[in-house]
């Protein structure tokens, strides 16, 4: 796989030194193997980029922003061109199956699309003024350096999400991706420079990718030319970054983790539902901040549906995610197996009937964490199932009233994704409403996973509050100025407040 991996980012466009000689020993999850080794950046490499996009900033916030979209459009054309290799090296670093790899690349592009629409449509409000002869308006102007830190399940997207936004609203970007995923990213940021160069007069160190470990994070945490960092992983790196960057008044995008429930009603179309759940619960191996964790279920649909999905979990293929046919690669490394394999351990001991969850293929690739989907019968929804364990493991649990399972739904610490299955109108609109679920994603009838960039992507509580992607998001990465303008002649002021002297 190694031989293959330097094929690819050659093909990619990074240099070879780049990721032979480094010191950080990069593993395919596939089968434990170390498939580069890549140089890491010092915290002096940190200072000089941060500078540098600092001076680039103050270029491009004065670039039209349609031309700015012009630069993005060009980043999704070397998306789309190298969709296929892209998304190969996201399967073997990240261990996607291949059409998760390739849906993965299919979201940058998506962004990139809708960032090139957006580059004109930036737009502020007029208001109506109290005061005559004067007029009020909003103007949004770029904020300055984005900072943007990515976790391993979704290497790329989620970088794209936020570069697609920030560079047409006029920022620059400095990038710290996960320490597991260097690769797929040193070649998005060839595609970058490709971009750049086709664009013609980009500034030097627009957006740039800083690989490292958490002292590249720290920097730019701390840096005060950093006026917004992005940031998603865990709970417990938002809980330690938030009030770092508060302290300075910058502003956050946390996209923490998640503990996603699904409600099945007595109504709910089952065959729909099983199959949504299946996707949502075992797909990209449990590894997305989507993913289905608990499935709550009207006692009336229980047995049936948990006899139909005990029957997904025992057929559903598990293998070499580059393989056609496997539904589930492995699992990204040997701690996120341990930690499956204790909170497996835990809902035994809290009288959870646990389907499913062992390690296979360890005799072929005794470096790799395979194992197959677990379905835990769970009598209560208790501590373990309260916390988010990053791994294929679904909760089942019983309810009666709608009520109930909306309790159930919002009692765990993280608000990201929810959904509900019925054929009830006033089920799903109960679930919507301010006294419905608290997460930032409200579905009905489809899962809580699999997003599409043109909404909001976020959710609240330990989850973080930040907003990602399509609806407003761009808002978070423009500073708002409010304009009165007065063409009276006149001095009223506000309030009718009088100050007369002689002047
Ligand atoms: C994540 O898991 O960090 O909704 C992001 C989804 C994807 C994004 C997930 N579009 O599953």
């Amino acid at each position: 796989m190694a031989a293959e991996t330097a094929a690819l980012l050659h093909k990619l466009g990074v240099e070879s030194h780049r990721v032979t000689r480094g010191s950080l020993a990069t593993r395919s999850p596939i089968t434990g193997e170390i498939i580069a080794r890549v140089e890491s950046a010092d915290s002096n490499i940190a200072q000089q980029t941060i500078a540098r996009a600092e001076d680039a900033f103050h270029i491009w916030r004065n670039v039209p922003a349609p031309r700015r979209g012009e630069f993005v459009r060009l980043l999704g054309e070397e998306l789309r061109a190298a969709k296929a290799e892209l998304a190969r090296l996201v399967t073997i670093e990240a261990g996607k199956i291949t059409t998760e790899g390739l849906g993965e690349i299919q979201e940058m592009i998506d962004i990139c699309d809708f960032a090139v629409g957006l580059s004109r449509q930036l737009h502020g409000l007029t208001i109506a003024t109290e005061r005559r002869g004067h007029r009020m308006m909003e103007t949004w102007h770029p904020l300055g350096v984005a900072g943007v830190i990515t976790s391993f399940n979704f290497p790329v997207a989620v970088w794209a999400w936020n570069v697609a936004l920030a560079l047409v609203c006029g920022n620059s970007l400095v990038w710290k991706p996960s320490e597991k995923t260097p690769l797929v990213a040193l070649a998005t940021q060839a595609l970058v420079e490709r971009a750049a160069a086709r664009f013609g007069d980009a500034p030097d160190g627009l957006s740039t990718v800083l690989v490292g470990g958490r002292d590249i994070g720290e920097a730019l945490v701390e840096d005060a030319r950093i006026r917004l960092l992005s940031a998603t992983g865990s709970t417990a790196m938002g809980r330690a970054v938030a009030p770092r960057l508060a302290r300075r008044f910058a502003r956050s995008i946390l996209e923490l983790g998640g503990n996603n429930a699904a409600i099945v009603c007595a109504s709910a179309p089952l065959d729909l539902a099983v199959r949504a759940i299946a996707f949502a619960a075992m797909g990209t191996a449990g590894q997305r901040c989507t993913t289905l964790r608990r499935l709550i279920v009207h006692e009336d649909a229980y047995d049936e549906l948990l006899n139909r999905l005990r029957r997904a979990y025992a057929s559903v293929p598990v293998g070499d995610p580059r393989d056609g046919a496997s539904l589930i690669g492995p699992l990204i490394d040997a701690s996120a197996y341990s930690a499956m394999r204790a909170a497996l351990d835990e809902a035994r001991d809290a009288g959870g009937v646990v389907f499913g969850g062992e390690r296979v293929l360890a005799d072929e690739y005794p470096e790799a964490y395979y194992v197959r989907p677990a379905l835990i019968d769970m009598p209560a929804q208790t501590e373990v199932v309260r916390r988010e364990t990053f791994a294929p493991i679904l909760y089942v649990m019983k309810f009666r009233s709608l009520d109930e399972a909306i309790a159930l739904n919002n009692e765990v610490a993280h608000g990201l994704a929810s959904s509900i299955f019925t054929a009830r109108l006033d089920e799903a609109e109960r679930f919507m409403a301010a006294d419905g679920s608290d997460c930032g994603i409200a579905n009905v009838n489809i899962g809580p996973s699999g997003a599409e960039i043109g909404g909001a992507f976020g959710g609240e509580k330990d989850t973080g509050g930040g907003r990602e992607a399509g609806s407003d998001c761009w808002k978070a990465y423009m500073r708002r100025a409010t304009n009165t303008i007065n063409y009276s002649g006149e001095l009223p002021l506000a309030q009718g407040v009088k100050f007369d002297l002689d002047a």
